[in-house]
């Protein structure tokens, strides 16, 4: 059996995530695909090979990965990385000194510090705005500016960003990218290209992998110099994923529709528990009806998310309730089965302190996992006592 481009775009969501790039193994009809654990492949001929030479340039469990993402992303061409910020890295190495990449200004830690530090001293430029003010981000646009950097949801502070009005002020700009992260929505909620963007990267060792077993990270467009440039990157700095970590990961891709379904209905009853919780100030949560952004959500994406965001009061309250949880894992990451919390202003966005980046001291981050929701809620009830 295998499957033609043209059927598998009528396709579904979880038959994609099941089936595209995934026929039975030739040789022997495996229906999983193989983990090909091989450094190099045999030529018939010099030159005359599989279209497999060598496992940095390419791996048939690696094409796999990347055919069956790129479907889900709606894109026409995916590269898998070592892991999220390495495919962030090879984005922003489409840049040149000079250079300037807008951003919001909440995103993940890790993302700013590659921005600011690191391509920072390869003499890129960076400024963050207020990406919700459609109006002053047209208004303020930084001359020099070749890339847009767009997180939505946002990590930790879960602001939804309009992705299509966004992208109506950069096309006015035909040099400059938009990029959108789409780890906290994922492709089973949030395809950021049929909305305008020109690339989506991902953290795939979050919801994508959805076990806390992998680290990786992932590309989309449609654009084929953009693919150009990321296959170069890709074999030439060799930040590859390997194929034990490409076998994982799409291992978690098959189920990431009903997983996510899950995470959603979990995120809205830990939501229903917080919001009217005495010690809890603030609900993050792009579900909310009062939430800022809940009509740009309710336009581009098709569920919440697992992520839940809320404030307690002050820093000792934060982390006197990050420590008390006993189901919940204290732990950075997210997006797998399990749940987590985390405190993100000693955490994943220590990196942001004193930056325009820097999230509220009282911050807690819940990646709501997918247990039972009475324990969750149990759990959460008694650490929050410790508030
Ligand atoms: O950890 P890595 O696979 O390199 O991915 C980086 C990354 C990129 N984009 C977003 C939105 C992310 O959340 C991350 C990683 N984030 C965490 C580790 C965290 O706990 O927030």
């Amino acid at each position: 059996m295998t499957n033609d481009a043209a059927e598998t775009e009528s396709w579904g969501f979880s038959t994609k995530a099941i089936h595209v790039g995934q026929d039975p193994e030739v040789t022997t009809g495996a229906v999983t695909v193989p983990v090909f654990q091989t450094s190099t492949f045999a030529q018939e001929a010099v030159g005359k090979h599989s279209g497999y030479e060598y496992a940095r340039t390419g791996n048939p469990t690696r094409t796999a990965l990347q055919t069956a993402l790129a479907a889900l992303e709606g894109a026409a061409f995916g590269v898998s990385f070592a892991s999220g910020l390495a495919a962030e890295d090879a984005i922003l190495r489409m840049l040149e000194p000079g250079d300037h990449v807008v951003m919001g200004n909440d995103a993940y830690g890790g993302t700013f510090r590659l921005i600011s530090k690191v391509f920072g001293k390869a003499g890129i430029t960076w400024s963050a705005h207020d990406l919700t003010d459609i109006a002053s981000f047209e208004a303020g646009w930084p001359e020099k500016t070749k890339m847009v950097w767009v997180e939505t949801p946002t990590n930790p502070l879960l602001t939804v960003v309009d992705i299509a009005a966004v992208a109506a002020v950069v096309s006015k700009h035909p040099e400059a990218h938009l990029v959108v992260d789409n780890t906290f929505a994922t492709p089973y909620q949030q395809q950021p290209l049929s909305h305008g963007a020109d690339i989506v990267v991902h953290s795939t060792t979050k919801y994508i992998g959805g076990h806390s077993d992998v680290v990786g990270g992932f590309v989309a467009t449609n654009d084929a110099d953009v693919h150009d440039h990321l296959t170069f990157i890709q074999n030439s700095v060799g930040a590859v994923p390997g194929p034990w970590d490409c076998y994982l990961t799409l291992r978690g891709v098959k189920t990431l529709g009903v997983r996510m379904d899950r995470h959603n209905d979990n995120a809205e009853r830990v939501v229903e528990l917080l919001s009217s919780h005495p010690k809890v100030t603030s609900v993050l949560w792009p579900g909310l009806a009062s939430h800022p952004g809940h009509d740009a959500a309710m336009r581009q994406m098709t569920g919440f998310g697992g992520m839940v965001s809320f404030l307690c009061g002050s820093r000792d309250s934060a982390l006197r309730v990050a420590e008390a949880t006993e189901l919940f894992t204290l732990a950075e990451s997210l997006g797998a089965v399990e749940s987590l919390i985390e405190h993100p202003g000693a955490m994943t966005h220590l990196s942001a302190a004193g930056s325009p980046l820097e999230v509220p001291e009282d911050l807690i981050r819940l990646s709501i996992g997918i247990e039972d929701a009475s324990d969750l809620l149990a759990d959460l009830t008694q650490a929050l006592e410790q508030a």
